[in-house]
């Protein structure tokens, strides 16, 4: 693990009594499950993500749309949580009160044992409905497995039979406010926020690091590149979020699963 050994990572997550975990993309990459900027592997290869994960992109094509977001929830079922997802938890149930924030659509989180994670931009798992806002079932490959690049006509809402959308937050459209307002809250009253696996380039989820330190919180990062938040990271531990976490965790309580 190249950066600052652990050791003081460890010190301030030992000490700390208010912890704040922000998570990112590269949390779920060792799950096999792509980081956003590569979530266009395969077939989509010829999209760009973020002109694919738009309201224009599903009002001009909604079956091209749905169908990444199926093929997308399809491999979040096969994944697994891997390491670096428990060793999360573990920090949850170690240090009681602990927040846990994430930008990502996928329920590795949930899975790993962690109670109720901020969903900053929805889940892959909450589709609703494009104009009543009603939840719809979660479909369960039931009618065949995604396939890679295929485009699905999405869903019809049982009640008004408009389109069904997925449940995340798309560029140029607002947070939830109550996850939003939670996240500001949690990094506004932590003395430690721990970020994990994030660019630190999508606003306004970015800022939440930002608002930690200036508030005086240390900020420790996981990440094994440079990101615009090494510059308000009190220690950047340069490597994988699997392996990263889980030897953090055992610096301070001896076992991730102990
Ligand atoms: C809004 C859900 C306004 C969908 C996502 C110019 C300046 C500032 C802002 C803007 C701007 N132009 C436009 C904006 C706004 C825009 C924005 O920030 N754009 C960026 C690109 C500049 N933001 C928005 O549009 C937001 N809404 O502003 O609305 C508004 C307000 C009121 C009323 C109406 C409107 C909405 C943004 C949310 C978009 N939705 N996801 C989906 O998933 O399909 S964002 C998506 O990308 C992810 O959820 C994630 O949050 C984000 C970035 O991805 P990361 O998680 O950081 O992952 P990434 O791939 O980027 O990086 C992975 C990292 O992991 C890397 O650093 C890598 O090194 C590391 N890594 C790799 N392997 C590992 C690892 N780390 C650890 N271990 C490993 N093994
Ligand atoms: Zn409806």
């Amino acid at each position: 693990m190249t950066g600052q050994p652990p050791r003081r990572a460890a010190e301030l997550l030992g000490q700390a009594r208010r912890v704040v975990v922000f998570t990112g993309a590269g949390m779920s990459a060792e799950s096999g499950v792509p980081t956003f900027r590569d979530a266009l592997t395969g077939l989509w290869q010829r999209y760009d993500a973020q002109a694919l994960a738009t309201p224009e992109a599903f009002r001009a094509d909604p079956a091209l749309v749905w169908g990444w977001y199926e093929w997308r929830r399809h491999a979040v079922r096969l994944a697994h949580p891997n390491a670096g997802h428990r060793a999360v938890a573990a920090i949850q149930h170690r240090a009681p009160g602990t927040v846990l924030i994430t930008q990502n659509v996928d329920d590795l989180h949930e899975r790993a044992g962690s109670p109720d994670p901020v969903h900053l931009h929805g889940s892959l798992f909450a589709p609703r409905c494009a104009s009543c806002a009603r939840p719809a079932p979660v479909s369960d490959d039931a009618e065949g497995e995604p396939v890679d690049g295929r485009r699905v006509p999405p869903p019809r809402c049982a009640h008004c039979a408009a389109p069904v959308r997925p449940g995340v937050v798309w560029f140029g459209e607002a947070l939830p406010g109550a996850a939003l307002e939670a996240a500001v809250e949690a990094a506004s009253s932590c003395d430690l926020l721990l970020t994990v696996g994030t660019s630190g380039l999508v606003y306004p989820a970015a800022e939440i690091p930002q608002v930690a330190a200036r508030l005086g919180a240390a900020v420790v990062q996981v990440n094994p590149e440079e990101t615009p938040l090494d510059g308000i990271a009190e220690v950047n531990l340069r490597g994988p979020a699997a392996r990263v976490l889980p030897a953090l965790v055992d610096a301070v309580w001896g076992g991730a699963d102990g």
